[in-house]
């Protein structure tokens, strides 16, 4: 029989089993209030990586639990990770056009109801962490998963980010600033995924702390790989605006430290990454294959 914690899908497999997870979360298009429903649709289920809920059930996998565990963190949080993208693209925030390579969710349905996505699908969230899973025949999500996914979506952690992104419009950060700024809007939530997946597992403290260590890392390396496609990548892999950071005037890693030494940087958090997931062995595997693709993107 094969080991519960051995990589058993690749990740289009994995890939589609989140898609099922999240349709099944999700009230269907047609529930009324129905123009409100298709948004929601039309904003989950317009692509995207779905590089969180990857890493929740990888980071489930590393402490030997079973996909079923982590099913509901990983839709939940790929709903929070949505809502965030819904709410950053909007005129208010980064104005944005094209996301996912689809016009934006405000674009297609108004800005009201742009607001109104992000909120229902964060709320949504709110409501699976809190056990509202059964119905799609999931596991409840532990507490501890949940406290750590809504605390690195909070004000201290990707809001917070958001915030000081906000603030620091035009101004020249020096680079631990522009890390801790990062390591908030973006990083806090890739950790959370991973320390979610851990809980979910029953992990015990050694692991969560090699998963911590791993999803800091990773996720400011995330961030600094976004900075440098925005600058190098093709508008058709990125499913998004290109160059959109320079022409906004935004203080990114390339500009703080040009693109040869952001690329050295980002290589050597992978490795951080990487070398954290040491002591969790061969059944982090599927985790270092998400490091390597994460951080070896093209979109
Ligand atoms: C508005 C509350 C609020 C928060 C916004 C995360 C964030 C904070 C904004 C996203 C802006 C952005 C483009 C950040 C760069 C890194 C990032 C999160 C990219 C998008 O994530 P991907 O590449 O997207 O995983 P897909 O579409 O693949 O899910």
């Amino acid at each position: 029989m094969t080991a519960p914690f051995t990589p058993r899908r690749d990740v289009a497999e994995d890939r589609l089993v989140v898609e099922k997870a999240l349709s099944a979360l999700l009230p269907p298009a047609t529930t009324h209030p129905a123009r409100l429903h298709e948004a929601l649709h039309y904003a989950l289920f317009a692509g995207g990586k779905r590089l969180r809920p990857l890493l929740v059930l990888a980071a489930c996998r590393a402490c030997e639990g079973e996909d079923r565990q982590a099913m509901a963190a990983a839709a939940a949080i790929e709903m929070i990770h949505t809502y965030s993208l819904v709410h950053d693209d909007l005129p208010a925030m980064d104005d944005d056009s094209l996301r996912r390579g689809q016009p934006t969710t405000h674009v297609v349905y108004g800005e009201g109801m742009a607001i109104l996505v992000g909120d229902a699908l964060l709320t949504r969230a709110a409501e699976i962490l809190c056990g509202s899973t059964t119905a799609a025949g999931l596991d409840p999500v532990p507490p501890a998963a949940a406290a750590a996914l809504m605390a690195a979506a909070g004000s201290t952690g990707m809001i917070g980010g958001q915030a000081l992104d906000l603030a620091s419009q035009g101004l020249h950060l020096p680079l631990e600033q522009l890390e801790d700024l990062h390591r908030r809007k973006t990083g806090a939530l890739i950790r959370a995924s991973l320390l979610a997946g851990g809980h979910c597992a029953g992990g015990s403290a050694a692991q969560l702390e090699a998963l911590g260590r791993c999803g800091t890392a990773l996720g400011l390396a995330f961030q600094i790989v976004d900075d440098i496609l925005d600058v190098t990548g093709k508008p058709g892999d990125l499913g998004k605006s290109a160059g959109k950071d320079e022409r906004a005037g935004k203080l990114t890693f390339p500009a703080l430290m040009g693109l040869q030494a952001s690329r050295r940087r980002a290589a050597e958090l992978a490795g951080e990454s990487r070398d954290a997931l040491a002591p969790l062995g061969a059944a982090a595997d599927p985790m270092r294959d998400l490091v390597r693709r994460a951080t070896e993107r093209i979109s």
